[in-house]
Order: C-alpha cells, then sequence, then structure tokens
C-alpha cells in the first residue's frame, strides 16, 4: 500500500481542523491535535490518529462537551491544584493546570493537580513531559473503564489504568515510562483486532473466564493485568487514589456511566509534581547527577531506557516527516469532509 510523508506541522493542521469541522471549540480542538500528533510522531499507534474517531463517537454520543472550557479552581499557595475540565477532554484542562503546578512544586517542593470531570483518551507522557521539562518529576495515572479482571477473578472490574513516570536529564530526552497496568493497553487488542491477528498468550480472558487469544473475546471478556497480583494492586491503587481520593469515578462506575467501551472514558486524573532538588537539600551529591550514574549503568548492561524507542521516532519524525498509509489518509479525508457524520 502507498504511503505519504507529511510534516508534523501539517499533520497538526490537519488534525486541528478535523475536530474544529466537527465542532470542537480551540481549546479543545488544539489540545486534542497536540496530543495525537504527538502519539504518531513518537510512533505510539495506539494513541495516534486512530484515536481520532473514538474521540469523535464521544462527541457524538453527547458524553464529552466539544465546547467545554476548563476551569482553575482558585485556591492560593496550596499544594493541591484543581482544575474541572467542564465535561472535556483532559488534555485541555492539563494545559491549564501545569503552568500552577510548576510554579506550587518549585515553591513547596511537592504538588498535585488533580483533574475532574473529564474524558481521557490519550497517553501520559505528555503530561509527563510537561513537567520534565521544568526540571521537576512527575507520576501520573487516571482509572479508565472496567475491563480488567483482578488477579484471582475473571470479570473486567480495573480499568486498564495506565502509569507514567519521569525525571528529567540536563541535554538529553527526560527518564520516561507510560505504560497500561493490564498487560497490554486495549488499544492494542483493538489494534489487533483490526488486523485480524491473534493475541499473545497471557493477555487476555474470554467471557466464560478461560484464556484466549482471540481479539475480539477478548474484547468481550477480560484483560489481565500486568505482572499478575502486583498490576493488580497497583491498578487497584490508581482506582483509589485517582478516583475515589479526588472525588471522581472509578473504572466500574465509568462503565456503568457510559454503558460501553467504545466511547471514550469519562473520569479524573492525578499528577504528582516533585522537586528533586527540593527533596535532595541537604543531603550529599546532586540529585541529576546521580541519576545519571544510574542510568549509564543500566545502558552498561545493555538495556535500554524507557521511551528510548519512542525518542529515536520523534527525532526520525522531526527530520522526515510522519509516514501515514493510504488508508489512513483516506481516513483523515473522510473525517474532514464529513465532520461527525463521517461516525457510524
Ligand atoms: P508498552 O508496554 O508498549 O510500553 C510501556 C513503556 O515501557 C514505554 O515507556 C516503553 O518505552 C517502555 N518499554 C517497552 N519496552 C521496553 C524495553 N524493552 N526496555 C525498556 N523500556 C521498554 O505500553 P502499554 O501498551 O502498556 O501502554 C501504551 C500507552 O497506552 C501508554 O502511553 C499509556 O498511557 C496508554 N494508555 C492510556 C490509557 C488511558 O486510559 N488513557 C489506558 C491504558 C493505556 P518506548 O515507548 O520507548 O517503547
Ligand atoms: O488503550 O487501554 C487503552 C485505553 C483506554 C482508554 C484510553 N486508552
Amino acid at each position: 500500500m502507498s504511503e505519504t510523508t507529511l510534516p508534523i506541522s501539517a499533520l497538526h493542521e490537519r488534525v486541528e481542523a478535523i475536530f474544529r469541522k466537527a465542532g470542537l471549540n480551540s481549546v479543545q480542538a488544539g489540545a486534542l491535535a497536540r496530543v495525537i500528533v504527538a502519539g504518531e510522531r513518537d510512533a505510539c499507534k495506539s494513541h495516534g490518529i486512530y484515536r481520532i474517531e473514538g474521540a469523535l463517537r464521544t462527541v457524538k454520543a453527547g458524553k464529552v462537551k466539544p465546547d467545554a472550557v476548563p476551569e482553575l479552581e482558585p485556591q492560593e499557595g496550596s499544594a493541591i491544584v484543581k482544575v474541572n475540565a467542564k465535561g472535556g477532554f483532559a488534555n485541555p484542562a492539563f494545559e491549564l493546570g501545569l503552568p500552577v503546578l510548576v510554579e506550587r512544586a518549585r515553591a513547596l517542593g511537592l504538588a498535585a493537580l488533580v483533574i475532574n470531570d473529564c474524558t481521557h483518551f490519550s497517553a501520559l507522557w505528555p503530561e509527563v513531559e510537561g513537567l520534565t521539562g521544568e526540571r521537576l518529576a512527575g507520576l501520573v495515572m487516571c482509572p479508565s473503564y472496567a475491563t480488567v479482571a483482578p488477579t484471582g477473578g475473571n470479570k473486567p472490574l480495573l480499568g486498564t489504568n495506565p502509569f507514567a513516570f519521569g525525571w528529567p536529564r540536563e541535554g538529553k530526552p527526560p527518564y520516561v515510562f507510560d505504560f497500561a497496568t493490564s498487560v497490554a493497553a486495549r488499544g492494542e487488542i483493538e489494534l489487533h483486532r483490526r488486523a485480524s491477528k491473534p493475541l499473545p498468550e497471557g493477555w487476555a480472558l474470554d467471557a466464560k473466564g478461560n484464556p484466549t487469544t482471540d481479539p475480539e473475546a477478548a474484547l468481550a471478556g477480560a484483560m489481565l493485568p500486568f505482572g499478575g497480583h502486583k498490576g493488580s494492586a497497583i491498578g487497584t491503587m490508581i482506582e483509589l487514589l485517582a478516583g475515589i481520593m479526588i472525588g471522581d469515578l472509578t473504572s466500574p462506575e465509568v462503565l456503568d456511566y457510559l454503558g460501553t467501551t467504545t466511547l471514550a472514558p469519562f473520569h479524573g486524573e492525578l499528577i504528582v509534581a516533585f522537586s528533586p532538588e527540593a527533596f535532595a537539600a541537604g543531603r550529599p551529591g546532586n540529585p541529576f547527577a546521580r541519576a545519571e550514574v544510574l542510568f549509564e549503568a543500566i545502558v552498561g548492561q545493555g538495556a535500554r531506557l524507557p521511551s528510548q524507542r519512542r525518542f529515536a521516532a520523534r527525532a526520525k519524525s522531526e527530520a522526515e516527516g510522519v509516514v501515514l498509509t493510504q488508508a489512513e489518509i483516506d481516513q483523515l479525508d473522510r473525517l474532514l469532509a464529513f465532520g461527525l457524520d463521517a461516525i457510524v
């Protein structure tokens, strides 16, 4: 199949125009285009342009507000910064809260951004990189919808609950990991289904609770947590901290609210920022220099750092543009021409 190479800026313009055509205001459309194009640029196909259709389906179903304007809740000097997404997407709410979060984390050493009432469909590394770009370390997490069976169980209960961490590095891309707490993101199962490819063993159970490699059966059944009981516990922690603690929906409540996993989930998000300098103050050694010793030792064993593949893909896309298949270009053209009418 033929391929087209687009400069990143051209892809951004096209994606933003699609969201505008579908009725999103400039705050929502701009932030969504930034995060989706970043996914495509970094070769994260499960959270790149493939996600546009799901975002628009959620708009069409009336489950996310295309004209929402997020609001920062005034809490002068508090370590807890709150942004209400007002029923819109999480990404513009994060962009609104980030400067305040950075200012508070620098002043207090530690601060958290709570985003409530948002739809979140994206990867978490854009949030993490927002912090590492400011010389802060960060932890980011959110629930999803009930699609994962807890270890020892056999029915969907937890979400794929992504968990991400970042540490800033001088003159180098940051150390960032970002993964689902299920064996794989649900987007990966959907991509296997579209490509008619079997899943690796150990990813999922069918609706009767038996192991399956059939993506259709997995989507109708339950996914499994990564690392057995360890992933199950971390997924549960995310329900507690980024659902219950912030007064927002847990993954089972999200599924009850939406009634489907074909729409993007509506819940909250928790972003915690740390100033390594503030934590290390008064102790021997520079935390950034000491971290480099650790990273060098990891790489020195022949291991790679997480996000290395992604940063290499980013450098390639920045130099050469983003490569899309003809089917992907046709899909973008269709969405731009027909807006929400293109969504069936
Ligand atoms: P992966 O298993 O593909 O990768 C997770 C992380 O591990 C990445 O940082 C990756 O870096 C790194 N990594 C992979 N292989 C290695 C290796 N051999 N050595 C060192 N590091 C490695 O992620 P998932 O499929 O679990 O999740 C994909 C995305 O889906 C995430 O961005 C996540 O946020 C998102 N997601 C979002 C949800 C939501 O509700 N919004 C729900 C679930 C997932 P690299 O990228 O460089 O390969
Ligand atoms: O890939 O698991 C996933 C996912 C769920 C919601 C957004 N992404």
